[in-house]
């Protein structure tokens, strides 16, 4: 596994690297979302492709940028699946994007996720590696090396709410829910770049991201094998929690297609707390 992560460090320098000097042009292709692909995302791809190639405990590749499942060695443990640059639409007005990893062993869902890691490139190259039995480690790069700088833990209550999606498509009960968080106090803290607004949770001590059912994504927006659940993993080992629509764990989720979505809520305990109160969720049985 080791193995793993060192790769993904070297990855994440050559990334950031691209994107600091490569053109932000789109490419004139799509990805299997029918999303249009910048050439950053072909680049970011083909750069973790091409790492992980020559890994032979890597077994095959889900790339959010390519239909299907990559296979590259028949006798490896481990497929990894990636969104190799999420958010990179914002590399163009500045802001910072994300690489997300989920490395599952044998078949792909929640409860085979074994570990996961997300890079955040901004104005510093920031790692952070989740296994079982420990906490988040947070690593920092400076001169291209990788410094240990911490362990993540979340407050059981904290002060941001990144509240994703259209609000014109949000459900009554959620809009509800998100206002009366706002009325509180919260602070809203959303980019629009899933790795970096999560990362900013995990690092101020908590408070909830949100990206729920909406009536123009009824089944939510971000991907359940390279996106939601390696953070839903990042956020229990933190000591928060990460649920979909109806209060179930994100690591229960068992796709049935590599690239399904899901509506998914991440945060410290009383904010998924009390979303589940609002939503009803906890008389359920
Ligand atoms: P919206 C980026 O395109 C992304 O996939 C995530 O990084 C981000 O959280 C979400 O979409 C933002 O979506 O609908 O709020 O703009």
């Amino acid at each position: 596994m080791l193995t793993i992560f060192e790769t993904i460090k070297k990855v994440a320098i050559k990334i950031d690297h691209a994107i600091k000097t490569e053109d932000l042009g789109y490419s004139d292709s799509e990805n299997s979302s029918g999303e249009d692909q910048l050439k950053l995302d072909v680049k970011s791809d083909y750069i973790i492709e091409e790492a992980f190639r020559d890994i032979s405990i890597v077994k095959s590749l889900v790339s959010e940028e390519k239909e299907g499942e990559l296979q590259l060695h028949q006798e490896g443990k481990y497929t990894i699946c990636y969104d190799p640059l999420d958010g990179s639409s914002l590399v163009d007005v500045n802001l910072s994007v994300g690489s997300i990893f989920g490395i599952y062993e044998g078949e792909l869902k929640g409860e085979n996720l074994v570990a996961s890691a997300y890079v955040v490139y901004g104005p510093r190259i920031e790692l952070v590696i989740a296994t079982h039995n420990k906490k988040p480690q947070h690593y920092r790069a400076q001169n291209g090396l990788f410094n240990f700088i911490g362990e993540i833990t979340l407050n059981h209550k904290g002060k941001l709410n990144a509240s994703g999606g259209t609000q014109q498509h949000w459900s009554a009960v959620h809009k509800t829910f998100i206002d009366g968080l706002f009325a509180s106090g919260y602070r809203l803290r959303y980019s629009g770049g899933m790795v970096p607004d999560l990362h900013q949770i995990l690092l101020k001590g908590g408070g909830l991201f949100s990206y729920p059912a909406t009536t123009d994504k009824p089944e939510g927006k971000l991907r359940q094998l390279f996106e939601v659940i390696p953070f839903a993993f990042i956020y229990e080992q933190a000591g928060g929690e990460a649920i979909d629509a109806n209060g179930e764990r994100l690591m229960r989720l068992i796709p049935a297609h590599p690239h399904d979505t899901s509506p998914c809520f991440f945060g410290s305990k009383s904010e998924i707390e009390a979303l589940k109160t609002a939503y009803a969720l906890n008389t359920q049985s």
